[in-house]
């Protein structure tokens, strides 16, 4: 096992007190930065995608959702204690993730994320808390993650959806209706950092045009006491119990996307889709394997 994910790894490292991140997040939506794992481990983790895409190229798509249910070092990357103990003034110790997807943008200074909310497809008690995790530096030029500090505040905002746009997203859902962005703020961040956001935080992303691509491993937790509001998923217990039952468990990879780890990514996904694509005739990444931004 790589020392990035070892259960040998050396304990929290950020720089925020429990008091400080719960400020940030009740009153900002976001907690940063928030160092993750070292730059060195950081870019072991990129090393490890990138031969996962070079040897399947024909399945980048399923590392769009649920992708710690197909590569075990995904899944151990979500079991750090640097990123449970910076949840954990937020949501608790006992912890759900209800999804992990890889937001890889291109040095094309095209490929964009519009201003949206979470929210709006995501619908949970409380929200999502998501780790934005740089596996790569993230900057202004190579299209850093925007957020407008406070916006979680303002309630689902109207969205509509755009169709053959450079959009990362899946839906290319976008906020339809006139808001202040004079306040956005770049989450510039060093390779192994991240940012803790609450899902309803409007957040954006310019296109990248530096040399390099950028790299975002993005993982959703939901407290064990949380709950779907529209439904019923399955998700993975990666720290404490869940006395609770709102959610079907996971059951951690054993080998690199080895067939019984697609049969049960499939399922899991499958479950998100009946909410998540709800009125989209779209086809999920996550289901094809086939990628649309293909860096
Ligand atoms: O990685 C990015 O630039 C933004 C991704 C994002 O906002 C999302 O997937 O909801």
């Amino acid at each position: 096992m790589s020392p990035t994910m070892s259960s040998a790894m050396p304990p929290a490292t950020t720089p925020l007190n429990p008091a400080r991140i719960k400020q940030d997040f009740d009153t900002l939506g976001y907690v940063a930065p928030v160092r993750v794992m070292s730059a060195d481990e950081a870019a072991e983790c990129r090393r490890r995608l990138e031969d996962f895409e070079r040897a399947h190229s024909d399945k980048l798509g399923l590392l769009d959702m649920k992708a710690n249910l197909i590569l075990p070092w995904i899944d151990r990357v979500t079991r750090l204690p640097s990123i449970h103990a910076a949840l954990e003034p937020i949501i608790g110790s006992d912890l759900l993730v209800e999804n992990v997807g890889f937001r890889s943008k291109a040095p094309d200074a095209r490929t964009f994320v519009a201003w949206h909310q979470d929210t709006v497809y995501l619908k949970f008690e409380p929200v999502i808390t998501t780790c934005w995790l740089a596996l790569t530096p993230a900057t202004v030029e190579n299209g850093c993650l925007m957020v407008l500090p406070a916006s979680h505040t303002w309630g689902d905002l109207p969205h509509k959806e755009a169709r053959n746009s450079d959009s990362m997203l899946t839906r290319g859902h976008y906020i339809a209706s006139e808001f202040d962005k004079t306040k956005a703020l770049p989450m510039v961040l060093d390779a192994g950092e991240a940012v803790i956001l609450h899902t309803a935080i409007a957040h954006a992303s310019e296109p990248n045009r530096s040399q390099d691509r950028r790299i975002g491993m993005l993982i959703d937790f939901v407290p064990a006491w949380g709950k779907k509001l529209n439904g019923r998923e399955s998700a993975m217990l990666v720290r404490g119990t869940d006395r609770w039952n709102h959610f079907d468990h996971e059951i951690p990879p054993e080998h690199d996307v080895g067939e019984a780890e697609r049969a049960r990514h499939r399922r899991a996904v499958e479950r998100v889709v009946e909410t998540f694509y709800a009125g989209s005739d779209r086809q999920p990444e996550a289901l094809t394997g086939k990628a649309r931004n293909v860096v």
